[in-house]
This record gives C-alpha cells, structure tokens and sequence, in this order.
C-alpha cells in the first residue's frame, strides 16, 4: 500500500516575525512535488501560527509544536487542543523527546496528549526514540516499543497519526542515523504495529524519520523502504528544506 511521503518543518523555539516571513516567502515560491506526492507541514512556535497559517501557500499546512493534554481550563502557560481547533491548525506534534526529556513527559502523559488532540479532529506527529544510552545497551526497540505502546493503548482510529522515529542522539547534534539504522527501527516498528494493531494500520500508518536531515542525506534515508517522509528541525529553517520536500520524488 502506498504511503503519502510526508515532510515536517520543526521550527522548534526559533524565529522572529521578520525571519519567520522570509521562510515563508522562500516555501511559497518553492516548485514542489504535488500535494498528491507529499504533504508538508510546517510547525512555527505557537505566536506565528496565526501569521504562518495566514501566509502559507494552501498546499502546505502549519501545525502546533505541543498542546494541553485535556480540556483548556486553569492551565497557565498552557495552549489546549481546542484552541488550535479554533484558529483552523490541523496539525500538533505531540511526544518530542526535547519535551520528553526537559519537559519530564512520560509515555502515558504522551499517550493521553495524542488521544485527546485526535478525539477533536487534530491530525497528530507522535515522536518516539531513543537515547544514546539506550542504544548503546542494546534496548532501541524495546524503548520505542514502549514509546508507541503508551499511545496505541489510547488510540483506536490511526488515520491521523504519522509516528516520528527521532533518536535522541541523532536530533540536533550533526549526528544523523544511518540509511540502515534508522530502516532497522522504522521495520521494526511495523513490525511491532502488525503484532500488536493490526496489519491494515502497519501498511498504513507512515513512520518518518528525524534527526539531522537535511539538503544531503536525505534522498538516501527517502530511499528506505519504511521510510514515508522527514521530521526536520534545523533545515526547516534553511532553504534545503525545499531540497529535503522535493526527495519525496
Ligand atoms: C529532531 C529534528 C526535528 P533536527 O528534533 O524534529 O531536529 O533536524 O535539528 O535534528
């Protein structure tokens, strides 16, 4: 079954108004692959949204780096599910492990997050992965297994979820997986979506990988057979991100 390649720009905590228009200016005037080919979707801090949402061309879609994990309410500091509703955002990358890791969110809090962006019609980026140290002792499946159990254990309907492969170790750092490591993980993970969802989501649910794409390794890693597309941090910022969309081809 063939997957929509899909290309993520993580903007992350970058970007002034002025920076965050050229981007723009440089992904409107970009020649790309058809929507048909590959859904891109950028993700600017939660202030630009509104300013992103407004600029972009239509082809391309803006989502939210995080949100509230229930209802808004009393939650200082806090964006809600609801209020991205609100502004049109179709998308919310939930899970990334700078939030796991600084931010102290655990499986299940990611779980409960992705559920409840889901269950009002937010389509989701679900990030797992490992740590160096993880890797290093043997335990990158079963850590990632865990990752997407947490969120499995929530979500009955997948046609909203892409899962985000992002080794810890590969994120920011220069240091991107290898074609063959990060194709090991992405198998690995339909395999575990086979045994434990059903074979229907495995050939369905695309699983996409980040950490340190960019411009020059990414026709390599697109090449990968479970490989369905890029969550970039770094070169989102940067006009390779054209280079990166156009590898869906
Ligand atoms: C991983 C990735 C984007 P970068 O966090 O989610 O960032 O491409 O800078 O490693």
């Amino acid at each position: 079954m063939a997957r929509k390649f899909f290309v993520g720009g993580n903007w992350k905590c970058n970007g002034t108004t002025e920076e965050v228009k050229k981007i723009v200016t440089v992904l409107n005037e970009a020649e790309v692959p058809s929507e048909d080919v590959v859904e891109v979707v950028v993700s600017p801090p939660f202030v630009f949204l509104p300013l992103v949402k407004s600029l972009l061309r239509p082809d391309f879609h803006a989502a939210a780096q995080n949100c509230w994990v229930k209802k808004g309410g009393a939650f200082t500091g806090e964006i809600s599910a609801e209020m991205l509703v609100n502004l049109g955002i179709d998308w919310v990358i939930l899970g990334h492990s700078e939030r796991r890791q600084l931010l102290n969110e655990s499986n299940e809090f990611v779980g409960d997050k992705v559920a409840y962006a889901l269950s009002l019609g937010l389509k989701v980026v679900a990030c797992i992965g490992e740590t160096l140290e993880q890797r290093e002792s043997g335990s990158t499946i079963e850590i990632v297994a865990a990752q997407t159990k947490a969120i499995a254990f929530k979500v009955s309907n997948w046609d909203n979820v892409v899962l985000a492969y992002e080794p810890v170790w590969a994120i920011g750092t220069g240091k991107v997986a290898t074609p063959a490591q990060a194709q090991e993980v992405h198998y690995e993970l339909r395999k575990w979506l086979v045994s434990n969802v059903d074979a229907e989501v495995a050939s369905k649910t695309r699983i996409i990988y980040g950490g340190s794409v960019n411009g020059a390794n990414c026709k390599e890693l697109a090449a990968q057979l479970d490989i369905d597309g890029f969550l970039v941090g770094g070169a989102s910022l940067k006009p390779e991100f054209v280079d990166i969309i156009k590898s869906a081809t």
